[in-house]
């Protein structure tokens, strides 16, 4: 088989190889150059910090080396979440089933002798790389909402605790955006499924455009509901991105006639604060949602904002400080065809 061909997706894996026997790092370096990123570490000293700089795909490790040995290592790489699911094949010199039980108790996947057998050593290289990719893939499906290609809620309801506890460590604000479709049941019914999936597909993409930095979330909630997770912003920051949304909305004017707005439009409760220990990550969940509440009852195609109390005045998981915020216009003009001073 043509060795460049060998995997299909665009990127080489990254094999990190800890030797310090150079003979056998010159071999796996000729056998594998061509299929794979290829990194070393010649002392095993290095090897943790190297793993956890380069992120490999697989990592080939002596099991005998000067400083420390490759038990000990593959041990402290399996007790580390981060760098844990990277695989670890031994390479040694001795054939010995206890050492080689050893190594399989300390979570390694494959043995690989010395003298090194190319053929040997190829094939069983490429089953761990292939067993990888396939489980990053996996990994990345189970994250990933199949009909918009947004963050799943699975994942949503993981960022949402672990931006949550960052920031209340921090002391640093936390945007959360709970946004609803309009009249999405009559849109189904006046057009059709198909065109009401094209119509969230259509949404789903004007959310992803408002997460430009890396610790931003678009996350699909359900159905046609959908939330905007915003570390490190502030109620100002979040108004201008969510007054965005709502202006490029209105710009692709999707139509729907079964609303009185004659297109599409969103309704959005949004909340933000700095966490604190005085109220959950759900109890702000349960305060934006309250804040989507009033602006579906206010008559929807708005936006009503809320600060998150502080930790004195959280007296109900619903409590909510709505402030008089409504879709207004970035150059500060309100539009009489859409709804201002809604008194959210
Ligand atoms: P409101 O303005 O109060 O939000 O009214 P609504 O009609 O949008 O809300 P309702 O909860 O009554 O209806 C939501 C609809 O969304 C009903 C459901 O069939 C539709 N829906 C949920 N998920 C999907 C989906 O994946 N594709 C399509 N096409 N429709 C969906
Ligand atoms: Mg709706
Ligand atoms: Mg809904």
């Amino acid at each position: 088989m043509d060795q460049k061909s060998h995997w299909p997706s665009q990127t080489k894996p990254r094999v990190l190889v800890v030797d310090d026997d150079t003979t056998a790092v010159k071999l796996l370096f000729q056998l594998l150059h061509h299929e794979c990123e290829m990194f070393f570490a010649l002392q095993a000293t290095e090897a943790v910090a190297r793993v956890q700089e380069l992120k490999p795909d697989l990592i080939v490790l002596d099991v005998v080396m000067d400083q420390l040995d490759g038990y000990e290592i593959c041990t402290a790489l399996k007790a580390d979440p981060q760098l844990c699911d990277i695989p670890v094949i031994f390479i040694t010199s001795h054939f010995d089933a206890s050492d080689e039980a050893r190594g399989f108790s300390c979570g390694a996947v494959d043995f690989i002798h010395k003298p090194i057998n190319p053929m040997v050593t190829l094939a069983r290289i490429r089953t761990q790389l292939k067993l990888k990719e396939q489980a990053d893939l996996l990994r990345r499906l189970s994250m990933v909402d199949g009909l918009t290609g947004l963050a799943n809620r699975r994942h949503f309801d993981s960022q949402l605790q672990a931006e949550w506890r960052r920031c209340q460590r921090l002391k640093r604000p936390l945007a959360l955006a709970l946004i609803d479709i309009d009249w999405f049941k009559q849109f189904n019914d006046c057009y059709g499924h198909l065109a009401g999936d094209d119509c969230i597909r259509a949404v789903a993409q004007q959310l992803q455009r408002r997460c430009s930095r890396p610790s931003d979330l678009a996350a699909r909630y359900g159905g046609e509901e959908f939330v905007l997770l915003w570390p490190d912003t502030e109620l100002a920051g979040a108004m201008h991105l969510l007054d965005e949304l709502m202006m490029q909305l209105n710009h692709a004017a999707i139509p729907h006639e079964r609303s009185e707005f004659g297109i599409v439009t969103l309704s959005i409760g949004v909340c933000v604060g700095i966490p604190h220990d005085s109220c959950s990550a759900l109890q702000w969940l349960e305060q934006a949602d309250q804040l989507l509440y009033q602006a579906k009852q206010q008559g929807r195609r708005r936006i009503c904002s809320g600060t998150l109390l502080p930790p004195a005045q959280v007296v109900t998981p619903a409590a909510v400080q709505a402030t008089a915020d409504s879709f207004s216009q970035p150059n500060g003009e309100s539009r009489a065809d859409e709804p201002v001073g809604n008194g959210c």
